[in-house]
């Protein structure tokens, strides 16, 4: 589209006439875009023009009285209910071609039927009746400015009008039929001009308006994909760090708001270091990859969602979710990584032996009561996940986390399952990533 417009933009800013119309779709858009308040304004001009045109009756009265009743009869009874009809349409956003020759025929049969009630009066009159058809050419051309084509067409009749009138009139000398037809022609060909003029002008303008706004939605367009890519995991696809912050406040405030169980699993490849260290880190990327799309494959609920967290780990956000649900999910992630996590490996390596990938999962689960709250819910998830690990790895463990707001009583401090420490706010104080998980068993 942006295309088309530069092209239209080039074509009406040279010097060469150009004919006032765009290629369909644009001519359609450009159509759809004004018409309303094209139409609008047509009207109201329209009804103005009517006025004058009925108040001529004055002249009419005072010039030629013997013409009053004939020239009451045809302005008011002939012209101005047709007039009306015309004008009513144009409230109701006809099509444009309806608007634009609706508006060029009301034109012209004001033009003619001023010819009409000026012929055989005297000299005088008919010399003001050209003047009153230029009148006329000048509203239709310069104030309603037609539609270039439009234009044309009701000059020309306009322009037949007079010559039959001129050819008609024995009151006027030749040398004054060929002034006022000097004139005619003079007037018409320079409203004509200035008319195409404002057609050009109108659709450049139209045109650079319609570029701004294409060039600010694709710059919209533009950021929001920028953004996306920000919060996004370029090896795996997943929401990375970023994502997963800002989408876990988002979702915990939601859960806050409607007072319902929020549970967390923090997922953990086992032994990654030792796929990297056997198979390469190419295909130590196509494991991660692979898991990712398990996770984010196996998630059911619509607000269930999995981040890659850093590194081999992962965590999914599961609302509305209780712990024993939550532990299902993990266990069918878990069991997935089992079956499938692992990607066929280059033939060169089969005598590394049989490749496998397992994860481990900690999980937790609350019901948010703070904001911050959040932090150690993750944390619990963590020392779940630790847990898994220190039991053999490949397994999931539940965390027995109690916010402590609903804490019945303080938890003893030797206990396994004591929560951790309180977090000041920010992830990196969270005591969760351990680093070093319990020894790994031989390979
Ligand atoms: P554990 O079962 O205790 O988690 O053992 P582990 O080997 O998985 O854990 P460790 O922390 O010792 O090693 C993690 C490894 O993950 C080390 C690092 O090179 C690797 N790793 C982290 N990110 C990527 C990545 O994007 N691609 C690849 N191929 N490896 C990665
Ligand atoms: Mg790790
Ligand atoms: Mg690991």
């Amino acid at each position: 589209m942006i295309d088309q417009v530069n092209a239209q933009i080039e074509r009406f800013s040279g010097l060469r006439f150009q004919w006032p119309a765009f290629p369909p779709p644009l001519e359609h858009q450009f159509e759809a875009d004004t018409a309303p308040r094209r139409s609008a304004r047509l009207a109201l001009e329209g009804l103005i023009a009517l006025v004058l045109f009925d108040l001529f009756l004055v002249a009419d009265r005072l010039a030629s009285p013997l013409q009053f009743q004939h020239a009451l009869i045809v302005r008011l009874g002939i012209v101005t209910p047709i007039a009306i009809v015309i004008n009513l349409v144009q409230w109701r956003l006809p099509s444009s071609g309806f608007r634009e020759a609706g508006k060029a025929f009301t034109a012209c049969l004001a033009a003619l039927t001023h010819l009409y009630l000026e012929r055989h009066l005297t000299a005088v009159n008919s010399a003001y009746a050209l003047v009153g058809v230029l009148t006329v050419v000048i509203y239709a051309n310069n104030v309603v400015r037609l539609r270039f084509p439009y234009a044309l067409a009701a000059t020309g009749t306009m322009l037949l009008g007079d010559l039959a009138f001129l050819h008609d009139g024995v009151l006027l000398h030749p040398d004054q039929k060929l002034l006022g037809l000097a004139l005619t022609l003079c007037t018409m060909a320079v409203t004509l001009i200035a008319n195409y003029s404002s057609n050009r002008e109108d659709r450049l303008n139209y045109l650079l308006r319609l570029r701004g706004d294409l060039l600010v939605k694709d710059l919209h367009s533009s950021n929001e994909r920028l953004a996306g890519m920000a919060e996004t995991d370029g090896l795996t696809g997943l929401s990375n760090r970023l994502g997963f912050d800002l989408q876990f406040e988002t979702l915990w405030r939601e859960a806050m708001a409607s007072a319902t169980l929020f549970s967390v699993v923090m997922i953990d490849v086992d032994h990654f270091k030792r796929t990297n260290d056997s198979y390469g880190h190419l295909y130590g990327d196509k494991v991660l990859q692979r898991i990712a799309r398990l996770l984010h494959e196996a998630l059911r609920k619509e607000k269930d969602c999995a981040f890659r967290f850093g590194g081999e780990e992962f965590v999914v956000l599961l609302p509305e979710t209780t712990q024993a649900s939550a532990l299902l999910v993990a266990e069918r992630l878990r069991s997935l990584v089992n079956l499938a996590g692992f990607p066929p490996i280059d033939p060169g390596r089969l005598s590394l032996g049989p490749v496998s990938a397992t994860v481990s999962c900690g999980v937790a689960t609350t019901v948010p009561q703070s904001v911050e709250e959040r932090h150690e819910l993750l944390a619990a998830a963590d020392k779940a996940l630790y847990e898994a690990k220190s039991a053999g790895r490949n397994c999931v463990r539940a965390a027995a986390y109690v916010p402590r707001a609903a804490e019945p009583k303080p938890t003893p401090p030797t206990t396994e399952r004591r929560l951790p420490p309180r977090s000041t706010g920010h992830l990196r104080d969270v005591p969760t990533r351990r680093r070093s998980y319990p020894p790994k068993t031989p390979a």
